[in-house]
């Protein structure tokens, strides 16, 4: 008879007509195999085996190097289950509409059927994904970023516990691109991408968006965080999940090289973009990161902002979109050399500075996890590591100080609910503009955001030691347009603050917000910061944070009845404490 997961790969097949149909086994010479493919494909290329062994560069589509959130729904029953900030359409009539565009869509292709584990092999609290794929570029990722193939099988055997993902490139048109998530029945259906946040199935469709809803339903939480452990001089490690939107500096933080590092405070590295955490026996939430790579922005990342990663990109890499310089080694902007003559552009053309930026500002590198020297002994220990603090955090240029710690639980999910990010160019769309990204999911939760905010709620009456949560902002600029903060691996000196809030020490000031650093709280020494930019990065300037009063009233009105009540009197509460403030002040 056949086992659930070959039922649902016949399906699958029935539906888009393979010529072949195989079942990947994970092994290095699957993982050859795929790479020869693609370099016969003619869009990938190998870099210099001296410098780069195993690494190759693949050009994608140009019209698909990003997520396309206008192009991704939640497909649920009810529309009010998907909630005001996803896409939506029925089930039924999304079956019926991109079940067009997927029949026959494998004509003339292989059907690889990837199993695969999110999480660490032997952990409770991973999870079985199956992605039948007509890519070998999304196959050679999923090495990378997952324990997939025949570890997967032993875990799955006969069982139905899998969520099933489908994936073919169809066409590349935007016009006939769909991300489709089906809630209740826990499947994922992808045409028309090759992008990474769209075709490596494992990642946004199932770690955080069907996760998510599974997390909801069964009392855990999928969350878009890093997680990192901070160890201090006596050589304890305390564990942090950071929640920060896409591009903004997640996987540098993850895997910083401390500026404290001679005073004994040195980051482990256990996840850069995803975790799932379970309440534990000994009642901290614990997390794993479900994830085996990192699927990294390669601009911006260079030997000053991520000498961790930069080691780790010399080998078994795969990179996207980056330019390729005659020596046939990867380069992009921020990589801490001037352009390099003779560069070959992301696009494949020969490069001067009047084509624009050499890389794709979203060109990513995907590397095994285990190659970066900051990597924790933890990180694929089956319990996860207990987390002591949550840190939300997004790109703005006003309003948000340095750090500042929430009052409570309650006023935590408040602070994550209302968190809000200069947009990247990890989606497609306009750069740079505001936007409401509630604890970093706006993008990746599969249900109704009201619904996830009631969820966190619940869970911090759960968690017998729920972890403080705070919020940081890297990315305050002064009146002229600099940033005040050095960032990178400075922001221990935030982390080592944050550590000393959760062991009931650092010294603070209370204000309408939260609790701030005071003005010594911070430890500087060795820095070169002047008084007056350290207290404009801690100010809690009130005009400014009225209008972020009045901007988050009307997102969260969006939610209509269903936004839990207190969420609505965190509100009232943080305008009442300004209020309180200017009163005094008169
Ligand atoms: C990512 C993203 O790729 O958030 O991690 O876009
Ligand atoms: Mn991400």
């Amino acid at each position: 008879m056949a086992t659930p997961l070959e039922t649902w790969v016949n399906e699958a097949a029935l539906l888009t007509k393979p010529d072949a149909v195989v079942y990947c086994d994970g092994s290095e010479a699957e993982y050859q195999r795929m790479i020869a493919e693609m370099l016969r494909g003619g869009d990938s290329y190998a870099l210099n085996e001296k410098t780069f062994p195993n690494c190759y560069l693949h050009r994608s589509s140009p019209n698909d190097v990003a997520r396309t959130e206008h192009l991704t729904y939640i497909c649920s029953s009810d529309k009010d289950d998907a909630g005001p900030t996803n896409n939506w359409m029925d089930p039924g009539a999304a079956k019926h509409k991109v079940g067009a565009l997927l029949d026959g869509a494998m004509r003339g292709r292989t059907m690889y059927v990837v199993p695969y584990i999110m999480g660490p092999v032997n952990s409770p609290i991973s999870k079985v994904g199956v992605e039948a794929t007509d890519s070998p570029y999304v196959v050679a990722s999923m090495h990378i970023m997952s324990r997939m193939g025949k570890v997967a099988m032993d875990r799955l055997g006969t069982s139905n516990d899998f969520v099933p993902g489908l994936h073919s490139l169809g066409d590349l048109d935007p016009m006939r691109r769909y991300i489709l998530h089906f809630p209740e029945e826990k499947l994922i259906w992808s045409v028309g991408s090759g992008y990474g946040g769209n075709a490596l199935l494992g990642k946004k469709c199932f770690a955080l968006r069907i996760a998510s809803v599974m997390a909801r339903e069964q009392g855990w939480m999928a969350e878009h965080m890093l997680i990192l452990g901070l160890e201090s001089p006596d050589g304890k490690v305390t564990y942090m999940g950071a929640a920060f939107p896409s591009a903004c500096g997640k996987t540098n933080l993850a895997m910083m090289v401390s500026a404290l590092e001679s005073q004994g405070y040195r980051v482990w590295t256990v996840g850069d973009d995803i975790a799932w955490m379970k309440i534990g026996d000994d009642g901290y939430l614990h997390a794993i990161n479900p994830e085996a790579g990192f699927f990294g922005v390669a601009p911006g990342t260079g030997m000053r902002t991520n000498p961790n990663v930069m080691a780790a990109l010399h080998k078994n890499t795969l990179f996207t979109n980056v330019a390729m310089t005659p020596e046939r080694e990867p380069w992009w902007e921020g990589i801490g050399d001037e352009p390099p003559a003779g560069l070959i552009n992301w696009k494949g053309e020969k490069w001067d500075s009047s084509k624009g930026a050499a890389a794709h500002p979203n060109a990513r590198y995907t590397v095994p996890a285990q190659q970066s020297p900051s990597i924790s002994p933890k990180w694929e220990g089956p319990e996860g590591v207990p987390i002591s603090a949550f840190i939300f955090g997004g790109r703005r240029a006003r309003v948000a100080p340095l750090v500042y710690e929430s009052l409570d639980w309650q006023n935590g999910v408040f602070i994550g609910a209302m968190m809000a990010s200069e947009t990247t160019a990890a989606a497609t769309g306009d750069v740079g503009i505001t936007r409401r990204d509630p604890m970093a999911m706006l993008p990746f939760c599969g249900y109704n955001m009201a619904d996830y905010f009631g969820h966190w709620l619940e869970m911090g009456k759960k968690i017998p030691k729920p972890p403080k949560i705070f919020h940081v902002n890297w990315f305050r600029k002064g009146a002229d347009g600099k940033f005040l903060w050095p960032g990178y691996g400075e922001n221990v000196r935030v982390l080592k603050w944050i550590l000393e809030r959760v062991e009931g020490r650092g010294a603070a000031q209370e204000t309408p917000i939260g609790y701030v650093p005071a003005m010594n709280g911070l430890t500087l020494d060795g820095l070169k910061i002047s008084d007056e930019a350290l207290k404009e990065l801690l100010s809690v300037n009130s005009e400014d944070w009225d209008a972020e009063l009045e901007d988050s009233k009307q997102f969260f009105a969006k939610f209509g009845e269903r936004l839990p009540r207190e969420i609505r009197e965190e509100h009232e509460k943080l305008a009442r404490r300004f209020e309180r403030v200017a009163n005094a002040a008169r």
